[in-house]
């Protein structure tokens, strides 16, 4: 019998689940549970004996599951549960685990930094050296220059520097950019309190939260992102993904790949919200990211065709798209938030007309971006919201539009979480590459129906894709490096890898279990054909299907905590 437990721990007051699981392979017939189950004190004292629910067989982890709700337990401390000779995990139970958690969560997009040695006073033993900071050329004359019809003097020269390393690879993509820092703006926004914390990185104490000295560190580089033309490079890495080498090793020629419509809708995004989010603490700044918005804005308005070139001699990450209505959607919507311009409003309503489901929360679709803008007094803390005084008919019309198909998705994926033995919002058929972002994505969905309308289950919600992420999941791991007793900690990840130190950086957050996990050579050999989704996990580092890190896998969870710490 296994217990799983969310390792990190619950909130005092919050509900509190535990799964206890049988593989459906190892019995016959309907299994049943002897005896209780005991919430004990570590120390070994039992305090509550309580009987879990049979839930019965679960698709997802191909096991019988049983489901404890021990919610009553809401002194701090820290426990374990038992049943015969098995035992859980231990965890705690306490406030401020989720602003403790934001602070490591965060914290990894420092280790992410390129262009800039990381110190020992901020890195503590993961000091390293400075990377990438040689000129980057443009594929297109990169192209020529292999070819030999144009000398290496003869190609333009940029000093492209700064950034987050994207994931395990060293590149850095505006899609993926635009996607973690959208979290994360929006996590500050509606959740400014977490924020207090002090990250330990170069700028603390400059009266700027730290969470925005980190973003600004990417900002800067995707403003270097844009092409004089107004548009916006898709991406800047090298030709091939380095080997597993330290960043500074790693000196092959950087390329900027040619603009997509997705890349420059992002930006457009990205720098509008920027703009009003580093208003009160620097007006230049703010300034330059709305100057820079609106010229890529009139790029993207005179440029209206789908715009992605897939050059397969790059063999470095593609974020491939195939429509970029969310992402021209999302520009539109910044847009009018920040300028109070009317026909950005209109241009973004008729988008929201043309897409399906403008909920998503992912890199490839982004359009739930558009909906934070547009509900953006609904959602940040009623103190800090300026009066709604003069809401157009359009914009009441299209907020109450948009908060019904928000809540209605809400309410469906509440359902899921019912059919779900392990109680995640996420059905066995969508255990893809990155699941945990699914997972992390439905969380932020939750909690913005929460703050939109507070009913405890939405809260729930949330707190139940924690769990899931934390330890009550079917791999028995913890899927944030450094958090609970059986955290993952072989990462694809270079630095990991690379840097000669047994420990593993903390707070890194996995991709997680790929049910369509055929892609990579180890994973194939290690999980046999069949396994259930939610098993189709190995904690090592050649699995890049199962095991990457991301910045944008990293980003919803510091939302999702942003939440549970902040929202009371
Ligand atoms: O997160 C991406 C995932 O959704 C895709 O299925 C996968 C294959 O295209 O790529 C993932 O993104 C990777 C990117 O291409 C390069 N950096 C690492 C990313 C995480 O694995
Ligand atoms: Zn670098």
């Amino acid at each position: 019998m296994k217990i799983y437990v969310n390792q990190m721990g619950y909130l005092p007051n919050s509900i509190k689940k535990a799964v206890l699981a049988l593989p459906q392979t190892e019995v016959s017939g309907e299994p049943s549970l002897s005896g209780p189950v005991r919430l004990c004190k570590k120390d070994g004292s039992c305090i509550l004996e309580k009987t879990p629910a049979f839930f019965g067989p679960d698709e997802a982890s191909g096991d019988f599951v049983w489901q404890l709700d021990f919610s009553e337990l809401t002194e701090p401390g820290t426990y374990v549960i038992r049943h015969g000779d098995s035992s859980s995990y231990p965890f705690t139970v306490g406030a401020g685990l989720y602003g403790e958690l934001s602070v490591l969560l965060s914290k990894m997009l420092y280790f992410q930094r390129c262009g800039t040695e990381l110190t020992e006073k901020h890195a503590g033993k993961f000091a390293r050296k400075s990377c990438h900071t040689a000129p980057s050329v443009l594929w297109t004359e990169y192209e020529k220059f292999l070819t030999g019809e144009l000398a290496e003097a003869d190609m333009q020269k940029f000093n492209i520097r700064g950034g987050w390393h994207d994931a395990g690879d060293y590149g850095r993509y505006t899609t993926a950019a635009a996607c973690a820092l959208g979290h994360i703006l929006y996590a500050y926004r509606f959740f400014p309190d977490t924020f207090a914390r002090n990250l330990n990185i170069p700028e603390s104490g400059n009266g700027i939260p730290d969470i925005l000295n980190e973003c600004r560190y990417e900002l800067d580089w995707m403003l270097q992102m844009q092409a004089e033309d107004g548009s916006v490079y898709h991406k800047h890495t090298t030709q091939n993904h380095a080997g597993f080498v330290m960043p500074h090793e790693d000196t092959n020629q950087m390329l900027l790949l040619p603009p997509s419509s997705m890349a420059v809708g992002d930006f457009v995004g990205t720098m509008a919200l920027a703009s009003r989010i580093y208003r009160p603490f620097d007006g230049e700044f703010a300034d330059r990211a709305l100057a820079a918005a609106k010229k890529a804005q009139v790029w993207l308005e005179t440029h209206p065709e789908f715009l992605f070139e897939h050059i397969k001699e790059c063999r470095t990450g593609g974020y491939g798209d195939r429509s970029d209505i969310d992402e021209r959607m999302w520009a539109a919507m910044e847009l009018y938030r920040t300028t109070g311009e009317a026909h950005y409003l209109a241009l973004a309503r008729t988008l929201f007309d043309q897409h399906p489901n403008p909920i998503q929360y992912g890199w490839g679709d982004i359009s739930g971006f558009a909906g934070w803008a547009l509900l953006e007094n609904e959602l940040m803390p009623k103190d800090n919201v300026k009066e709604d005084t003069s809401i157009s008919v359009e914009e009441a019309e299209f907020r109450s539009a948009y908060k019904e198909l928000l809540l209605k998705e809400a309410t469906r994926l509440l359902s899921v979480i019912d059919t779900e033995g392990y109680r995640v919002a996420m059905r066995p058929a969508e255990y893809g590459w990155g699941s945990n972002l699914t997972v992390l994505n439905r969380g932020m969905l939750f909690g913005t129906a929460y703050l939109l309308d507070p009913k405890a289950v939405y809260y729930s919600g949330v707190v139940q894709q924690m769990d899931y992420l934390l330890g009550v999941n079917a791999t028995d791991y913890s899927y944030v490096t450094g958090v609970g007793t059986h955290a993952f900690c072989n990462p694809h990840n270079r630095i990991t890898e690379a840097d000669g130190i047994d420990e593993t950086i903390p707070g890194y957050v996995s991709g997680g279990a790929n049910g369509t996990r055929w892609v990579d050579p180890l994973a194939k050999e290690l999980i046999p054909e069949g396994t259930p989704p939610m098993k189709c996990f190995a904690d090592r580092w050649e699995c890049y299907s199962l095991n990457e890190i991301t910045i944008y896998w990293n980003s919803p969870a510091i939302f999702c905590a942003a939440f549970l710490d902040s929202v009371k």
